[in-house]
């Protein structure tokens, strides 16, 4: 009954651009890299590009905090690139989507530069400024107790004109104001208007839930009484005016669009914090008129404490049935509804999936990334795929030191870490965060794309900006290209079988069956009188299964069928039709 869409039905390739791939010897990816692999990507049987921040920023955040919309980032290339990229793509029948990253600016932005310049500068009230407070003896503290996504909190004080400023990540990304009427209409001109003129079909954006903060700012409940800052994702998430704020960028801005072949131009919202159904369902209900669809991140947050913790690499072991419960949760709740939703399970904000849902160890690599694959397309939604994760690229050797991860969030997590180890408060915390980094940091799914098996994984010939992974060698396109049984040749059947049987992988509804069990995932999917079995082994052994017995094989990860056991990380898919 889901009704059809161009973008459901899509898969959708990001770009990291700084790790994709570098044409010009200076470590890093650039657009003129991106077009030399058009023909790559548009071999992988992708439908949208969707490419990471390339705009103009001090990368203190690798882009996500824009000093400048309207200008790329020098060593990523120029407008015109990215002009010429759009143009590829469409040329390949493969659409552009653009990050759009209007919760903050960089502090570097002009308008924020402004902004500090005076208390009665017309730009003032385009951030949040609020005066100190002062304690019992008088010493300067923060307008509230709030912490930020980066550890440390979320307010910074500036000398010049003796406000404190609010950033809900980095000290150097002020959050814009929305409430301010001429700051949103600075925002849909230069974030948005600027390149739909240019001809891209649409936007990832950027913490969708969190431009419309709790106001007055004031104190959140203090639930971590050992800390002077407190987890307070609820006083900037699904906030008062957010939905009010989505629908104006819907109605003024990209209703107004269409992409290159004349079809709507999409949306899809990153959504942090929203765990109930309920509440996601307006963002993405098709009457609402405001998001296309969203990604809800339940399924990365497994193992990382209560949600809205903010102590993400304090990492808790789960049990598969956790996953498969959080997998149901998102596949049913658009049922009987007219909103959509989002499959992926990587992303440049997360660790590989083969080392964080399956197993990276040297045998069972590539049967993991396999399972992986078949356990994706089986789902319903759109499907979203990282750079790499269709070669099976895994996470960061365990023997790298601190120093090789370069992301802001992990120097930051490391430092509070060592010093509250070293001061007596959390004598744990070092090994504790050392391991949850090494399982989870951003920095696994940024290094380098592993192209060939020359230098640097092909990526490039200078020095990288993060080391290239010592496996380049044995895991690469170019050797994947090759071989039919490689994790490359596998995701690109998977994903031209998930289109000709796109009823009822695309479209179907989900049953999850045999709940508890530990070591399998299995789950029944229906599309009138179609139905599919989708059986995954998560472990390292071979698990019983049954059910199949009437049905017709589709697929295996394997070739080794045995029928009634699944081998170590195999998946199959059985239908009736
Ligand atoms: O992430 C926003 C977000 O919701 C965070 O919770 C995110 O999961 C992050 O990894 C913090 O742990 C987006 C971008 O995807 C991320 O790369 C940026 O750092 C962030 O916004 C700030 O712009």
């Amino acid at each position: 009954h889901h009704k059809r869409v161009w973008w459901k039905e899509a898969t959708f390739y990001q770009i990291y651009p700084a790790s994709f791939k570098d044409s010009n010897g200076d470590g890093w990816g650039d657009i003129p890299g991106i077009l030399q692999k058009i023909d790559y990507i548009a071999s992988i049987g992708v439908d949208v590009v969707w490419l990471s921040p390339m705009f103009d920023s001090p990368q203190i955040d690798m882009g996500y905090d824009v000093s400048d919309y309207e200008a790329v980032y020098a060593p990523y290339g120029c407008v015109e690139d990215v002009e010429k990229l759009i143009e590829a793509c469409h040329k390949n029948h493969m659409k552009l989507i653009l990050d759009l990253v209007i919760n903050h600016t960089s502090d570097q932005h002009a308008w924020f530069k402004e902004s500090r310049g005076s208390k009665d500068n017309p730009k003032r009230d385009w951030y949040f400024w609020r005066p100190a407070r002062y304690d019992k003896q008088g010493n300067r503290m923060p307008p509230t107790n709030y912490r930020s996504y980066f550890a440390g909190g979320t307010w910074t004080w500036d000398e010049h004109t003796q406000e404190y400023y609010l950033h809900l990540y980095d000290t150097t990304q002020p959050d814009l104001n929305w409430e301010n009427e001429d700051c949103r209409q600075a925002i849909y001109n230069s974030a948005m208007r600027f390149w739909l003129d240019k001809g891209i079909d649409g936007f990832r954006i950027d913490t969708v839930n969190k431009y419309s903060k709790v106001l007055p700012l004031i104190d959140a409940p203090v639930t971590d009484p050992t800390n002077d800052i407190q987890p307070a994702a609820q006083m900037w998430c699904n906030g008062p005016r957010i939905h009010e704020f989505i629908k104006e960028i819907n109605r003024d801005v990209l209703s107004k669009y269409r992409t290159y072949d004349g079809q709507p131009v999409v949306t899809v919202g990153e959504l942090s914090l929203c765990s109930d159904a309920e509440s996601v369902i307006p963002y993405v209900s098709a009457l609402e008129k405001e998001l296309d669809m969203v990604f809800q991140f339940d399924i990365t947050h497994l193992g990382q404490g209560p949600p809205g913790c903010n102590d993400k690499y304090d990492f808790a072991e789960w049990k598969l049935p956790e996953m498969k419960r959080i997998v149901e949760k998102w596949q049913c709740f658009i049922e009987g509804t007219d909103a959509w939703t989002t499959v992926f399970n990587e992303n440049h904000d997360n660790g590989r999936s083969i080392s964080r849902y399956a197993n990276d160890a040297p045998e069972w690599r590539e049967k993991s990334a396999k399972m992986l694959a078949i356990w994706l397309i089986g789902q319903t939604g759109s499907l979203f795929l990282y750079q790499g994760q269709e070669i099976g690229m895994i996470n960061i050797p365990k023997e790298w030191g601190m120093e090789e991860y370069k992301d802001v969030e992990s120097q930051n997590y490391w430092a509070e870490a060592v010093r509250l180890a070293e001061d007596g408060t959390d004598p744990t915390r070092k090994e504790r965060i050392g391991y949850g980094l090494q399982l989870m940091a951003r920095d696994h799914s940024r290094l380098p794309f592993q192209w060939d098996g020359s230098i640097n994984g092909g990526f490039s010939t200078g020095k990288p900006w993060m080391r290239a992974h010592d496996n380049y060698k044995s895991i690469n396109a170019a050797s994947q290209e090759k071989d039919a049984d490689s994790v490359l040749s596998f995701y690109k059947r998977m994903l031209r079988l998930r289109k000709e049987h796109k009823d009822i992988f695309v479209y179907g509804t989900f049953e999850l069956l045999d709940p508890d069990n530990l070591n399998t995932f299995v789950f029944r999917k229906r599309y009138q009188e179609k139905t599919a079995l989708v059986v995954l082994n998560f472990t390292t052994t071979p698990q019983l299964m049954s059910g199949t017995e009437e049905m017709k094989l589709l697929v295996s990860s394997q070739s080794k069928k045995i029928p009634g056991t699944l081998q170590p990380f195999e998946g199959r898919i059985y239908i009736n039709y």
